[in-house]
């Protein structure tokens, strides 16, 4: 059993951290305060930092998490989720092939797959390799470079009556939308700027989780 998946099953925040949309705070001192918060799932994505220095980093990470019995996922670099024993890896529609990425992590580790419309959920279920799908952007969001237009509700609505696998809703969720997702179905919500670019990490989070009911 890939046993830090039960904090997504759980529902809550799915942070996910980005130095860039910081406000000069370091992915560790905002780990801190999601940990303070209460969120129990944290993806790692950086897309410009050097190997090297995200493997250092991702160690610091993994023992934070660690320590409060929380969920570490790296975006994309499978050698560097190895190296730090990361919980698992999110890779999206144009990344390694889910089934590659299984090969190279065995059997224990999470393996998320961003997914943006019915075709590509039914295909990460058919996987058999894939443990939860990211769902959206469900609005827009200019937080991700290469991002496709918004799928809306009509998706998210989609993967909540018909498909049988833990998901993530993501993309333009914020504090004044955050209840309309939670009410279309979604337990987990995955936020980037709204929780690393507040001025307060710890009373924004507080507060979402709040709004989400937990
Ligand atoms: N994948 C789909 S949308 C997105 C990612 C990584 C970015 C979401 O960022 P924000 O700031 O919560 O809109
Ligand atoms: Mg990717």
């Amino acid at each position: 059993m890939r046993e830090r998946l039960k904090n997504f099953l759980a529902g809550g925040i799915y942070a996910i951290l980005s130095e860039e949309h910081s406000a000069g705070r370091s992915n560790i001192e905002v780990a801190g305060l999601l940990l303070q918060a209460g969120v129990r799932v944290i993806q790692y994505r950086e897309k410009e930092k050097k190997a090297r220095a995200m493997l250092e980093e991702c160690r610091t990470l993994r023992d934070m998490t660690g320590r409060a019995n929380a969920t570490f996922i790296i975006n994309d670099h499978v050698d560097v989720a190895l190296l730090c024993h990361a919980d698992g890896v999110h890779v999206g529609q144009e990344d390694l092939p889910v089934a590659n990425v299984r090969e190279l992590l065995g059997p224990d580790k999470i393996i998320g797959l961003s997914t943006h419309g019915p075709d590509q959920a039914r295909a990460a279920r058919a996987s058999g390799v894939v443990d939860y799908i990211g769902v959206g952007p469900i609005f827009s969001t200019t937080t991700k470079k290469d991002v496709c237009d918004p799928v809306g509700f009509e998706y998210l609505d989609y993967v909540v009556k018909n498909v049988d696998l833990p998901f993530v809703a993501i993309g333009g969720i914020k504090e004044h939308n955050l209840a309309h997702v939670r009410e279309r179905g979604a337990r987990m919500v995955c936020m980037v700027t709204e929780i690393v670019g507040a001025e307060d990490i710890l009373a924004k989070t507080q507060t979402l989780l709040h709004v989400m009911g937990y």
